[in-house]
C-alpha cells in the first residue's frame, strides 16, 4: 500500500517534468526560503529533522547531485509538514 503510493507519487513527479521541479527547488533562493521557514518552526524535534535533511540537500546541491538534492529536500518538506 505504502510502496504503491510512493511509486505513484514518484511517477507523478516524473510526469510533471523533474528537471523543472529540481531547478525550481535546488537553488540558493529556495534554500534561503527553506532556512527562513525552518527558523519559524516551533516543534523542536521536527525542526532538527528538517535542518538535518536540508543540510544534506544543500550538500547534494553543491555536488551537482540533483536527485539527491530533491530526495533530501522532500524529507525536509515532510518534516516541515508540507
Ligand atoms: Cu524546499
Amino acid at each position: 500500500m505504502l510502496k504503491t503510493s510512493i511509486l505513484a507519487a514518484f511517477l507523478a513527479v516524473i510526469a510533471l517534468s523533474p528537471a523543472y521541479a529540481a531547478q525550481d527547488l535546488c537553488n540558493e533562493a529556495h534554500m534561503k526560503k527553506m532556512d527562513d521557514m525552518i527558523a519559524k518552526m516551533t516543534d523542536a524535534s521536527k525542526k532538527k529533522e528538517a535542518t538535518a535533511a536540508l543540510d544534506m540537500s544543500k550538500a547534494a546541491m553543491k555536488k551537482g547531485d540533483t536527485a539527491g538534492c530533491m530526495k533530501h529536500m522532500n524529507e525536509a518538506h515532510k518534516a516541515m509538514g508540507l
